[in-house]
């Protein structure tokens, strides 16, 4: 895709002039975050020359073991961001509580929510990982922000989108206002926009899933995937698997293509579904960009812009993409089809 030299600052005021209430805020709040991207993106792509691959010995809130790098990303979004002026609180998945603005800091109207390193396991390997962000408006009153401000449905966000750290650094987002990607221009540090207007075609040719835990999926994810690898799947033309093992890359792939990805509940206990992507900072704000693209996201029953969230690092299914491999997926969850 050839890159214009509109850079994401410029698209970010022009974006504001439509808005006659906007004052400014929310534009310098995602110039900031476009900040924070760029320094995370310099020490992904250094990262094998440095001591900075290992682990720091810590674990997060859901003791998975926390990589340097995880760390880094989350401490340099948290001191980009504190002191703008334009956040009341944000929330990280290596923290357990939603962290408050500083006393000496200006508090703003809105949270913003992240997962700073998504896909991390795959950082020593090479392979694509990335941020993914959330942005909501404040709704309790007084200055600080609150897990309330945090707990609301993602069709609440006023913004959200993610940064893949890959073969090039590309961040996707949306305000509701259609989908943009920018890549960076490592030789002016500038994010120049690549991809305007995306939208995700109605039909993909791939699915992505990790096909490892087919034994823990309930019948239907069973059946639905057994349909798209049959011969006559897709007109004859059959799908191919694609499963990178980093969302972010997954996501960004069935965006751009068409596709559908995976991660519904495993029932290693028949009784016990457990998901394993969380709500807050990974399927509301991927779920958010792919409706704004044209696709769909669910957990196999609900839509996931609906629902209501009861906890800060929540989890849920998801499957999300292209509308008819989703739709397709509904049929069989709902069993109208088998
Ligand atoms: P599995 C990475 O840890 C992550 O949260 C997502 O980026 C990725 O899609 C998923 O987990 C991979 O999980 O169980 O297939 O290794």
């Amino acid at each position: 895709m050839r890159t214009s030299s509109l850079t994401i600052g410029r698209h970010l005021v022009e974006q504001e002039r439509k808005v006659p209430e906007a004052t400014g805020d929310f534009t310098a709040l995602l110039w900031d975050l476009t900040i924070a991207f760029k320094i995370i993106n310099h020490e992904v792509n250094k990262a094998g020359l440095v001591d900075i691959l290992g682990w720091t010995g810590d674990r997060n809130v859901h003791g998975e073991k926390v990589r340097k790098l995880d760390q880094f990303a989350h401490e340099t979004i948290f001191k980009a961001m504190d002191h703008g002026g334009h956040l009341c609180a944000m929330a990280s998945e290596e923290e357990p509580r939603v962290m408050l603005i500083p006393g000496k800091f200006k508090k703003g109207r809105y949270v913003l929510l992240f997962d700073p390193l998504d896909g991390s396991s795959n950082i020593d390997v090479n392979v694509s990982v990335g941020t993914i962000f959330s942005i909501l408006r404040k709704r309790t009153p007084g200055p600080d922000g609150t897990l309330e401000d945090c707990l609301q449905p993602g069709c609440e966000q006023v913004a959200a989108g993610y940064c893949v750290y890959g073969s090039s650094t590309i961040m996707v987002y949306t305000s509701g206002h259609g989908v943009h990607g920018f890549t960076l221009d490592p030789n002016i540090g500038e994010f120049l926009l690549s991809h305007p207007d995306i939208r995700i075609p109605r039909r993909g040719g791939t699915y992505s899933i990790n096909e490892g835990y087919s034994g823990t999926w309930d019948e239907p994810t069973r059946r639905y995937i057994e349909n798209l690898k049959s011969p006559q799947a897709r007109g004859g033309k059959g799908y191919s698997m694609r499963y990178v093992g980093s969302l972010v890359a997954d996501f960004h792939r069935n965006l751009l293509v068409g596709g559908v990805f995976l991660y519904p509940a495993t029932y290693k206990d028949p009784n016990k579904p457990k998901p394993k992507l969380r709500l807050l900072y990974e399927a509301n704000p991927l779920a958010f960009v792919i409706e704004q693209a044209g696709g769909k996201a669910s957990t196999g029953r609900r839509r996931i812009l609906d629902i209501e969230p009861q906890s800060l690092h929540q989890r849920v299914p998801l499957v999300i993409g292209s509308p008819e491999e989703v739709d397709l997926y509904l049929n069989y969850a709902s069993g109208k089809e088998s």
